[in-house]
């Protein structure tokens, strides 16, 4: 499928969607908005991809919504029209575990993209933040919800209100990114790790998704007694014996994902 604005492609089981619009830094426009929400609901729809990567380019990963197609909107332009919300809900959806790979910007709707994927890698040259105080706005796409639950209070309300950025170092030890990398060789290491979540099995990739995804939706004891539920229905699945007897007589698990 071509794209104008983003570049997708299959390597094994695993999709990559690249953002590309390098010389706006990938700000997040509407054509953007579009064909992204479009290629992850046909690789969600896809049974030969496991796994999705979801990159840019070495300077950014986005530097957020297009400002310059922003700026003369009205209220109701905004209103009316939210192809935002759109790829937020598919991505929210999507069962399939979603990568953020991160290497340098990732700014207003670009940090919030990547937080709204499943976890987010970054190489050593990321920067994060919401600048969108320094332009006479706010972070409007699950910025200052996510950032919260990732970062802890203190540190969303210091990023946001002064609009610093966040390198990758301290992204880390906050939270907002899982592990870090050396720019060259980044997205093999991202690969790698996406090979070996694709290995595994696909019903109880999706279990974990939605038993952690619940923890932030839900108090304790419904998220104990969701996970427990979803732990006890692994027993009704071939791949929990496949996975125990290739443990107990030392050889690897061949998946039947069912
Ligand atoms: N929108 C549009 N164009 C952009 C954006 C952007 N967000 N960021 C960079 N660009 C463009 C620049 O205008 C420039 O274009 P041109 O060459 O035509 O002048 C080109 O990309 C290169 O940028 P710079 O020359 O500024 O590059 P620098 O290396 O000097 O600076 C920065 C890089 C620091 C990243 C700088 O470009 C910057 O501060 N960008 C804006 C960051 C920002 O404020 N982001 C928040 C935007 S608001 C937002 O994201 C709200 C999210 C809510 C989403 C809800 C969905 C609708």
């Amino acid at each position: 499928m071509q794209y104008e604005t983003i570049i997708t492609g299959r390597e094994n089981a695993i999709g990559m969607i690249t953002l590309n619009r390098p010389e706006q830094l990938n700000a997040i426009s509407i054509k953007l908005r579009e064909e992204l929400a479009e290629a992850l609901q046909t690789m969600s729809n896809d049974d030969q991809i496991k796994v999705i990567i979801l990159t840019g380019s070495e300077k950014a990963f986005a530097a957020g919504a297009d400002i310059k197609e922003m700026k003369s909107k009205s209220y109701m332009d905004m209103y009316l029209f939210d192809n935002a919300s759109k790829l937020q809900s598919i991505l929210q959806k999507c069962r399939k575990p979603v990568i953020a790979a991160v290497s340098g910007y990732a700014l207003g709707g670009g940090c919030e993209l990547a937080m709204m994927c499943d976890f987010i890698l970054a190489a050593e040259n990321a920067k994060f933040g919401q600048p969108e105080i320094s332009i006479g706005a706010l972070p409007g796409w699950g910025g200052t919800q996510r950032l919260t639950g990732l970062i802890g209070k203190s540190k969303a309300m210091d990023m946001c209100l002064t609009g610093r950025m966040m390198d990758a170092k301290e992204a880390e030890y906050s939270g907002l990114v899982s592990r870090v990398f050396p720019v060259e060789g980044f997205l093999d290491e991202v690969r790698q790790i996406a090979t070996r979540i694709a290995s595994r099995s696909v019903p109880i990739k999706q279990m974990i998704k939605e038993c952690i995804n619940q923890s932030l939706e839900t108090n304790l004891q419904s998220g104990l007694l969701f996970e427990h539920r979803q732990f006890q229905s692994v027993f009704a699945t071939e791949d929990q014996k496949e996975g125990m007897s290739a443990f107990v007589e030392k050889r690897k698990p061949e998946w039947k994902n069912s």
